[in-house]
């Protein structure tokens, strides 16, 4: 595709529709966002509904023996009631909210639910809460398929000032346990099973399982709540399981006496905890509150996505992760909008599912990972052009870095040419978008995220100085200002919320991210700059791979690097020397890759375990080198640098020789 255009202006059709459409009027209201920062924030909060006014803006401090980060102080809102309650109330209770796209389309039936279904939901499921003795502050640990009961569980929660932390279905029993651990949680909400690719997924099985480990400790968590979803067999725990449908007939009685109403939140009172993963030691419970949450995620999902009253929005991720948080659930619901919430795979039945689904429900903004676009585009266009795609109008992606042989594969044949494509970089620590272009005025370059979102102030900072570097450059990302849906702290340890974000470069938010900025002002990630490691838009600490490969009785050490992947972006690679009495072979190998398995779960399978037989190379001090080891595992033993520091450079032989 020699030929092809390195950029790409939106169409006049396109934005002569757009709530921004034109760089000029993106300019425009970008300069006023920045000047007049507060005075800004202070319009937009506007957008959702406030109990009570705040009385400040913004009390931010980056600095680092003081950091805090508030916004709308004094304000009470409920993030659930902007969600649901209020269109109900204004009349829009008939609009669908969710169109329910089950996993097997030939044995399951596609649901159309209401603003007005989901808030009876909702409240059903709040006033359950509230009966079994959950208050607000308390912890709630959500584990639940891609059904709508995830957003109910989610917004139930927020209604009552329950503070909710979700676990990706694809998570191990190890992995729940730490995180109920973490937050100190003695609720769970779950289902008996999930459905995924025709395949059943055991959840309940994995709470039980989680729930042995905390109990060993003593017993922590009261009760799990549990939804019946494919009917499938699963153990009862009589004093502790509760099933919904039981619960419910109680809850709606509490509810008809006027219980569960939405509680008035202070903006700045936490809305739910988010574990990920980090350069060091465990997942990190990131937290976010309600008001500025609110107003950010509401914000961006209308403008970056251009939403008008009769799209059909459809973002493909789980409710597990930041996106499925923030635009699926929140940003979405607040917007009054229509979605597809889908519980199933690209690639099932076929790996034409995506396109058949836009056809069957005519979506119009379509919002995915490159990962995804990747894997589809393997398989061929005569999937993508069986379905029409007629209603589409924008694309997105999300999750990292898009090839741009991928975009333009996403811009021609999916979109034919027509639609914009928004490439979105945030992070589950910003809550909502930060880079991207408007699709009504910003011309797109494949690859690039463009230009920061009104509000965001992005700079790149020279690595080792620290000097923040103007024009065309490349370097750190930072962010150095605020914005309202940044995370306020790590559940139980600002401490480490200050240490990972704000003492790399004192007085600026630390993205973790590389980036170049081009002639034009528009901003390349080039991925980041830490150990952590993107396999499919999922983000996995190396650290956290090496824990659970040490955990194993044969490893003595190991090293994990990422390392470059077609389909999935990045791979994980190990290394692993073995204890005294174990030998290398292919079974122990095996076992290895299963053993990271099942204690953190299948998006953490190393691709490649290589044994090192004499060892990993280490500097003098005694660190091992993980530059080389990543440099020997993608095959360029040219190019492995500076080698002077190494201890033994024999090692560094034999891993060559011994290369997967
Ligand atoms: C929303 C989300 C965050 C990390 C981030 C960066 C990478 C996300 C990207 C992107 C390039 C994009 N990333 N979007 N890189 N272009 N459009 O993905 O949150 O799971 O916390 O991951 O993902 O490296 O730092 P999270």
């Amino acid at each position: 595709m020699s030929d092809a255009p390195d950029i790409y202006p939106p169409s006049q059709e396109f934005a002569a529709r757009a709530h921004i459409g034109s760089m000029a009027e993106y300019e425009e209201m970008y300069a006023r966002s920045v000047e007049d920062n507060e005075g800004f924030w202070r319009e937009q909060a506007e957008r959702i509904d406030w109990f009570e006014p705040f009385t400040t803006v913004k009390d931010v401090s980056y600095a680092s023996d003081d950091v805090h980060i508030r916004w709308y102080t004094g304000g009470k809102t409920n993030a659930c009631y902007n969600a649901l309650d209020r269109h109900v109330d204004a009349g829009k209770g008939d609009k669908t909210a969710f169109i329910f796209e089950p996993d097997d389309p030939n044995t399951q039936e596609a649901r159309h639910i209401s603003y007005a279904e989901a808030l009876r939901e909702t409240k059903t499921m709040a006033c359950v809460l509230t009966n079994h003795g959950v208050k607000k502050g308390d912890r709630v640990t959500i584990y639940m398929p891609m059904i709508p009961e995830a957003a109910y569980a989610m917004l139930a929660c927020a209604r009552i000032g329950a503070v909710f932390s979700v676990i990706f279905g694809g998570f191990s029993p190890e992995a729940i346990a730490g995180r109920i651990r973490d937050a100190d949680s003695d609720f769970v909400i779950t289902a008996d099973q999930g459905r995924r690719g025709g395949k059943t997924i055991a959840l309940k099985a994995n709470v039980d399982a989680a729930l042995q480990k905390t109990d060993a400790d003593g017993p922590t968590v009261r009760h799990v709540l549990v939804v019946k979803n494919t009917g499938g067999n699963i153990q009862w725990h009589e004093s502790r399981d509760v099933w919904l449908h039981d619960a419910t007939p109680e809850a709606q009685t509490t509810e008809a006496s006027g219980g569960c109403p939405c509680a008035h939140m202070d903006a700045e009172d936490p809305l739910f905890i988010l574990y990920t993963s980090g350069s060091t030691g465990t997942p990190k419970g990131v937290v976010h509150t309600t008001g500025g949450y609110c107003v950010y995620t509401s914000m961006t999902h209308e403008y970056v996505f251009d939403l008008h009253e009769d799209d059909v929005f459809w973002c493909t991720a789980d409710v597990g992760w930041i996106t499925g948080h923030s635009y699926i659930v929140f940003g979405p619901l607040i917007n009054g909008c229509t979605q597809v919430f889908f519980e199933g795979i690209p690639t099932f039945p076929d790996a034409g599912r995506f396109w058949d689904v836009v056809d069957k429900h005519g979506v119009t903004i379509f919002y995915t990972a490159p990962t995804a676009i990747r894997a589809l585009m393997a398989q061929g266009d005569a999937l993508v052009t069986r379905a029409s795609r007629a209603s589409l109008r924008l694309l997105g992606t999300v999750g990292e870095p898009i090839n741009p042989e991928a975009w333009r594969w996403y811009h021609e044949t999916v979109g034919d040419g027509r639609c914009p494509i928004v490439d979105t970089w945030w992070q589950t620590e910003t809550g909502g978008i930060m880079l991207t272009p408007l699709p009504g005025a910003v011309p797109q370059k494949p690859g690039s995220a463009t230009l920061p979102f009104f509000g965001i102030q992005p700079q790149v900072l020279e690595a080792a100085s620290g000097e923040v570097l103007d024009g065309p450059t490349e370097g750190i990302l930072v962010i150095a200002d605020s914005w309202p849906s940044q995370a306020r702290t790590v559940y139980g340890n600002h401490e480490r919320f200050v240490n990972t974000y704000f003492t790399a470069y004192e007085g600026k938010y630390f993205t973790g991210d590389g980036c170049r900025r081009d002639e034009d002002g528009y901003y390349w990630i080039t991925g980041r700059v830490d150990d952590v490691i993107n396999v499919s838009g999922h983000r996995m600490g190396t650290a956290e791979v090496e824990s659970a490969l040490v955990l194993h009785e044969a490893v003595a050490e190991a090293a994990v690097v990422g390392i470059p992947h077609d389909i999935k972006g990045q791979s994980i690679y190990a290394y692993v020397s073995l204890g005294e009495g174990y030998t290398p072979n292919e079974d122990l190998r095996a076992e290895l890759r299963q053993h990271v398995r099942t204690v953190i779960g299948p998006i953490a399978t190393p691709e490649f375990l290589q044994f090192a037989i004499a060892g990993l190379p280490k500097t003098r001090s005694g660190k091992i080198m993980r530059r080389i080891l990543r440099k020997i595992a993608t095959n360029e033993h040219d190019a492995l640098g500076d080698t002077s520091t190494l201890a033994d450079a024999e090692v560094v032989d034999k891993l060559i020789t011994g290369r997967r």
